[in-house]
């Protein structure tokens, strides 16, 4: 995941309007995107609403059409709010969304590895065909399975004149540290 955010991170210069859902890919964002200048974060925080990350992408876009807008989301919060790729291929809204698919409510998962060892209940997702979904909407759309893939990929999608979805399947059970375990105190912060 940091290394799809960081390819997008360096091919934006740091300068896009960065949206996020809510998850592993959220905290991934908030520390591989390279943040150049200041109203460039636009994410739920701690409030954590899934289903945030691409109305709120399409809202910043809509207000700001000359800046390159991009929306990390990962593929549990993608299914709350998808139906709005039909409005974005309806009124042309140029959002660029990078689907960071770990076939997991990632974030759900991680603290039920770390806190209930690996007692992992109601995470794991089938996922339907994002592309198809999105080509149903007339968005267009690209999935890449390997990183040797990424950098052509991003560079396509940033150049496409109009919508875009970029489906990335990234690692299963990977982490995203420093996290503050439910309960704890900042000074216990878990770092890895
Ligand atoms: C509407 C809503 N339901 C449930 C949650 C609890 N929750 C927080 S993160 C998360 C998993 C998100 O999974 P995914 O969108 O695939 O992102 P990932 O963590 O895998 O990057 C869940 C279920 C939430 N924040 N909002
Ligand atoms: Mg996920």
């Amino acid at each position: 995941m940091g290394m799809v955010v960081n390819e997008v991170s360096e091919q934006t210069k740091g300068m896009a309007i960065v949206a996020t859902d809510v998850g592993q890919h959220q905290m991934v964002a908030a520390r591989y995107y390279k943040f150049k200048d200041t109203n460039q974060w636009v994410s739920s925080g701690g409030a954590g609403t899934m289903g945030y990350g691409l109305p709120a992408a399409m809202g910043a876009k809509m207000a700001c059409p000359e800046r390159q807008t991009v929306a990390f989301i990962g593929d549990g919060g993608f299914q709350m709010t998808i139906q709005e790729l039909g409005t974005c291929a309806q009124w042309n809204i140029g959002v660029k969304i990078i689907l960071l698919d770990n076939n997991f409510l990632g974030m759900v998962r991680q603290w039920q590895q770390l806190f209930f060892e690996r007692r992992y209940s109601a995470v794991e997702l089938v996922n339907p065909n994002f592309i198809k979904i999105a080509e149903g909407f007339g968005v267009a759309g690209r999935h890449i399975t390997k990183p040797e893939e990424l950098e052509e990929a991003v560079a396509e999608m940033l150049a496409h004149d109009g919508p875009y979805l970029l489906h990335v399947s990234v690692e299963k059970e990977e982490n995203i540290f420093p996290m503050v375990p439910s309960g704890a105190a900042v000074d216990e912060i878990v770092l890895e």
